[in-house]
């Protein structure tokens, strides 16, 4: 089962990561390099030794796609993967210790409060989108790949980069999936790939392939290919060392058969799709496995 590669990491990880004390002081086992392939026509790429809450991951794939840069928009459709940071700063810099619900529930209810505080930076989609040129214009990227996959599928410039050096400071968090780069291949399959600088194995990289897969699916879909396959290069791949037991606990699992990805027909632009429009059909996981974030 393909899933094994992910099982395997998490092994390896367990048994011989370099203990490592990190930015947020948790602690981590971590190992650099490690390679994942995955062959979308063999089923969608969402793990299912644990639930997966796939829509989170959807939701913010597509808040990426957009552009989006606060966290507002992500709450008003529920998803609150990215509160913990604009949080942060707001204590700190106002010494009011709102409940994140309390917080959460501001930002989308005060415009001018969201604009203030909820803005997380140039990251992922600003800079996919609206990446800054010296003479104060822009570039989006994603609409050039699109592009180059119907102009000239054969290119290697199909990429797009969110590592964008003079930006850094000025993100809630840089970029961890740093880099995309697609491949059409001479019968017309669209594959894609991901560089991934940092990787929370437990919690951010099941969230990663996924999204790699989805947007993979709809690149396929808006440029008239079928889809190849996604490969997936993590370089700091680390397991938090407060996430051991979750990782043991999903070892002892046998891997279920892979679902299917279902896309509406008839949306005509990449950056028209909405959740609804996207569906995964016979998803059966085993249970969720809960685990802290470092923050
Ligand atoms: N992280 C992921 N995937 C993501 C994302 C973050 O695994 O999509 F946004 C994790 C990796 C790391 C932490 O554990 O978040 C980022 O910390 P740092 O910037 O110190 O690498």
């Amino acid at each position: 089962h393909p899933e094994q590669q992910y099982l395997e990491l998490l092994r390896r990880l367990i048994a011989g990561g370099d203990l490592r004390l990190d930015r947020t002081g948790v602690g981590t086992r971590a190992l650099f390099g490690y390679e994942m392939r995955f062959d979308l026509a063999r089923g969608f790429p969402v793990f299912t030794t644990k639930r997966v809450y796939w829509k989170t991951a959807f939701k913010e794939m597509l808040w990426m796609l957009s552009g989006g840069r606060n966290i507002r928009e992500l709450l008003q459709q529920n998803v609150r993967i990215w509160t913990d940071w604009p949080l942060r700063r707001y204590r700190e810099e106002t010494s009011d210790n709102l409940t994140q619900t309390e917080f959460e529930q501001r930002i989308v209810a005060d415009a001018d409060f969201a604009a203030r505080w909820g803005d997380l930076g140039p990251v992922y989609g600003a800079q996919w989108r609206h990446w800054k040129t010296s003479d104060g214009g822009e570039i989006d990227q994603v609409a050039e790949v699109l592009r180059l996959l119907k102009e000239n599928p054969s290119s290697r410039r199909i990429i797009w980069d969110a590592w964008n050096v003079a930006e850094l400071d000025q993100m809630a968090l840089p970029p961890c999936h740093k880099q995309y780069q697609f491949f059409v291949s001479s019968d017309g399959r669209l594959s894609g790939a991901c560089i991934q600088r940092s990787v929370d194995s437990l919690l951010g990289l099941p969230f990663n392939i996924a999204n790699l897969a989805l947007v993979t699916h709809l690149l396929a879909e808006q440029s008239g290919y079928r889809v190849g396959e996604i490969v997936w290069y993590g370089l700091d791949v680390h397991l938090y060392s407060n996430h051991l037991e979750q990782a043991r606990t999903q070892l002892e699992r046998q891997p279920r058969i892979f679902p299917s990805l279902k896309i509406r027909p008839g949306v005509t632009s990449l950056f028209d799709y909405r959740i609804e429009d996207i569906d995964l059909v016979d998803y059966d996981p085993h249970p969720p496995i809960s685990a802290e974030v470092a923050v």
